[in-house]
C-alpha cells in the first residue's frame, strides 16, 4: 500500500497496526522522505485518546519505550518506524484493535503539515514481516 499524493515529497509506505488486545497498539510504518529536512512531531487518531511517539532506548541490556516529542525525517532519507525502534504507540484505545479493520491515523510534520493515512489492522505474528526489509 503506497500513499503518495503527499506534502514536500513526503510518503508514507506500507503502514501497519497490530491487533493488540489490550489498550495500546503499536503502529510502524516508513517514511520516504524526497523534499526538505522534516521531522515527526504529532500523531492522532479517533480509535484511541492519543497517539505517542516512541523510541526504543537500550538500560542495562533491556530495551524499553521511551516517549519523544519529535521523530527527524531527514531530506533523502528512508525513515522506518518499525519493531525495536521508532514507532507510534495508540494509548487508551476505545476498543482493542482487531486484524482486518482500518484505523486512520494523522501524522503531524514540523514544516510539512498533517496527512492522513489508512492504516491496516494485522495480525501481531504478520506485523513482524510485513515491516521488515
Ligand atoms: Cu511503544
Amino acid at each position: 500500500m503506497r500513499q503518495r499524493d503527499c506534502p514536500r515529497g513526503i510518503a508514507v509506505v506500507d503502514p501497519a497496526a497490530g491487533a493488540a488486545p489490550g489498550e495500546s497498539a503499536a503502529v510502524y510504518l516508513t517514511i520516504e522522505n524526497s523534499g526538505p529536512d522534516d521531522a515527526l512531531v504529532g500523531a492522532g487518531c479517533d480509535c484511541s485518546e492519543r497517539v505517542s511517539l516512541h523510541v526504543t532506548e537500550e538500560r542495562d541490556d533491556l530495551h524499553v519505550m521511551v516517549e519523544t516529542d519529535r521523530i527527524d525525517i531527514a531530506s533523502g532519507e528512508t525513515t522506518v518506524l518499525g519493531p525495536g525502534g521508532s514507532h507510534l504507540m495508540l494509548e487508551g484505545l476505545d476498543a482493542p484493535l482487531e486484524a482486518g479493520a482500518g484505523i486512520e491515523v494523522t501524522l503531524e510534520f514540523e514544516h510539512g503539515g498533517e496527512r492522513t493515512v489508512e492504516v491496516p489492522v494485522v495480525p501481531l505474528d504478520e506485523l513482524a514481516e510485513r515491516v521488515d526489509r
